[in-house]
């Protein structure tokens, strides 16, 4: 199956494809890869310190993350499921707000303010959700498109198919974008499904279909670009960006249980970064940018926001209660007041359940 391409490997291209944005916009993909590669090494490293919950980092797919990101508009609504973070910060999110999430303090109306839906930890759960959502635009006769973003283990859960299903069916203005990363935890792709291809999956429900490579950051671009014209004209998408996922699972898994050192070096030739270097030198745009410089910036950034989230108040344990029910139900309260008494009498109870570390 075609493999959408604009930057080969070795960072020569195809000037027809090239993507019509000014050299400001070339340089900020390199800057935005640059960030999401800084953030997950240093949000690997403050879990590492049990600063942090566990992390799944998008080492390896930044081209996919930033280049379909970067295609959004602002009205956009986005359905993350985790390794977005790119995405979600040049959606509007601040590393304060990225960072609490993973400290298990999730502050959903944060989100909602830029159109960010709940992460879909239930993995595929969202697609309908996502269907739903576009549906809602188009009756409301919006100019925005519902934004997925999934893994391919996600393709695999009746969700995904329902999902997409009736997305077809209402011909909702939805981009389905799954990064093919090769792997669902330690299951290969080969071993959670026989379909050769994701995008083959787009067929089936008369969707259409895009497969490109997911580390040239480019092609991404183009391809949600593409997407997301089509699924304003109310024909929804699935895109596929078929990358490698060079790091861990999150920061509990140890890939060397299930994969070979060869197959893992082989991708980090493949390296998204590296890549598209070579093309912005290639086109004499790489004079414009100052490496070390965003190196600094971001990591500047990133300890600011950490030192933000660790002065973030933490809230009283009825908070767990709130945000459901606009008044809170007798069984409620009653269960709130039970544990408030256990906690009374118990108060050592609640020293053992791990507080906002300090550090
Ligand atoms: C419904 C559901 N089943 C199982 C899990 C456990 N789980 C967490 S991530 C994951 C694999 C996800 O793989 P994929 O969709 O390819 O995304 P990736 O992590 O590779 O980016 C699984 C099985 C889950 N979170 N939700
Ligand atoms: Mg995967």
């Amino acid at each position: 199956m075609d493999i959408h391409q604009v930057v080969r490997p070795d960072g020569s291209y195809d000037t027809e494809r090239l993507p019509d944005v000014d050299d400001e916009a070339f340089r900020d993909l390199y800057r935005w890869m640059l960030l999401q590669r800084v953030f997950d090494t240093r949000a690997t490293k403050l879990q590492r310190r049990g600063l942090l919950g566990t992390y799944p980092s998008g080492r390896g797919q930044e081209a996919a993350i930033i280049g379909s990101g970067f295609a959004l508009s602002s009205e956009d609504w986005v359905f993350p499921y985790g390794r977005e973070t790119g995405t979600l910060l040049m959606h509007g999110l601040s590393m304060r707000d990225l960072l609490l999430y993973w400290r298990g303090i999730e502050d959903a109306s944060r989100m909602e303010e830029a159109n960010i839906f709940g992460l879909a930890i239930s993995i595929g759960s969202h697609i309908p959700v996502v269907t739903g959502k576009a549906w809602g635009m188009q009756l409301a006769e919006e100019d925005r498109v519902a934004f997925a973003n999934l893994g391919d283990g996600a393709t695999s859960t009746g969700a995904f198919h329902e999902g997409i299903n009736f997305a077809g069916v209402l011909d909702v203005p939805a981009v389905f974008f799954c990064q093919n990363n090769q792997y669902a935890i330690s299951r290969s792709f080969d071993g959670q499904t026989n379909a050769e291809t994701v995008t083959q999956k787009a067929l089936a429900y008369g969707l259409d279909g895009i497969r490109v490579d997911g580390n040239d950051v480019l092609a991404v671009y183009n391809a949600v670009s593409r997407a997301r014209e089509r699924a304003l004209e109310g024909n929804p998408v699935l895109v596929e960006a078929v990358t490698y996922r060079r790091g861990a699972h999150t920061t509990s898994d140890d890939p060397t249980r299930y994969r070979s050192d060869e197959e893992v070096d082989e991708w980090a030739e493949q390296d998204p970064l590296e890549r598209y270097q070579a093309f912005l030198e290639e086109t004499g745009r790489w004079e414009g940018i100052d490496e070390e410089t965003i190196r600094e910036e971001v990591e500047a950034e990133f300890s600011e926001a950490v030192d933000a989230a660790d002065a973030f108040e933490e809230r009283g344990i009825e908070e767990i209660f709130a945000h459901l029910y606009e008044e809170t139900p007798p069984e409620l309260e009653r269960q709130l007041d039970e544990f408030e008494a256990l906690l009374e009498e118990r108060p050592e109870m609640y020293d053992h359940i791990e507080r906002r570390p300090k550090g």
